[in-house]
């Protein structure tokens, strides 16, 4: 029946607290803004319009989605697969509802999505499922390495797209890509890997507190 169907939540996640999520905001919404300036930005703008001259204005192009979280288990009310047994895990069950600090290390802006990268910590790894899509590449990343925040998905986007946008900058890395150093921002190094896909490496990461706990709808 439909309450069994609502015993499962959409997803379970580690939720900013709403103080930090507007310095978290503006924080991405400075960042879109220095992009958009930089000439390095301006040569690959056709990525993001598919033609060459026009404008864009990043923080028109990216729209925020709801709450700012990082996503540990998608149940999708329970049809995802694996759901049930995440929300039964015994150190899930242990940490519902408590503090932890996120360490945002990087941001990330690509044509589909906008979103920081989240470095989890051995315990933080506890809550974090086996994840097909970490372990899919020819060699599989770090247990983790999908861990995100979405701060912004371009028109007709989901956010699901956020944490593969990582992925795939990540596997770039991986396989031996540099990337093409553009340049030292106040916030970190900005490293351009193709295709649109822009890398800030923060200098200082960014550390905020967050409940983790889950999200019905
Ligand atoms: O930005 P996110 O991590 O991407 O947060 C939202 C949240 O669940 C609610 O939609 C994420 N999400 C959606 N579909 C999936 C999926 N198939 N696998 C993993 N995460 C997902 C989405």
């Amino acid at each position: 029946g439909p309450l069994e169907e609502m015993s499962l939540p959409l997803f379970f996640g580690w939720f900013l607290l709403p103080s930090v999520q507007d310095k978290v905001r503006c924080t991405s919404m400075d960042f879109l803004k220095t992009l958009d300036t930089l000439e390095a930005f301006k040569k690959h703008l056709s990525d993001f319009t598919g033609k060459a001259e026009k404008e864009v204005d990043l923080e028109q192009y990216f729209q925020a989605k709801g709450t700012l979280h990082c996503t540990t288990e998608f149940c999708d009310y329970g049809k995802a697969p694996g759901a049930k047994e995440y929300a039964q895990n015994t150190t899930v069950k242990e940490f519902y509802g408590s503090a932890f600090e996120l360490s945002l290390s990087a941001l990330f802006v690509t044509p589909r999505t906008v979103g920081a990268r989240v470095s989890l910590t051995e315990e933080q790894l506890l809550l974090w499922p086996a994840d097909p899509k970490e372990e899919a590449g020819s060699t599989s990343l770090p247990r983790g390495s999908r861990a995100h925040i979405t701060l912004g998905c371009a028109e007709h986007v989901e956010p699901v797209q956020t944490g593969l946008d990582l992925l795939e900058i990540l596997t770039l890395q991986q396989e031996g890509q540099q990337g093409e150093p553009i340049e030292e921002m106040e916030l970190g190094s900005l490293t351009y890997y193709g295709e649109g896909r822009w890398l800030l490496t923060l200098r200082e990461p960014i550390c905020t507190p967050a409940c983790f706990s889950s999200f019905y709808g």
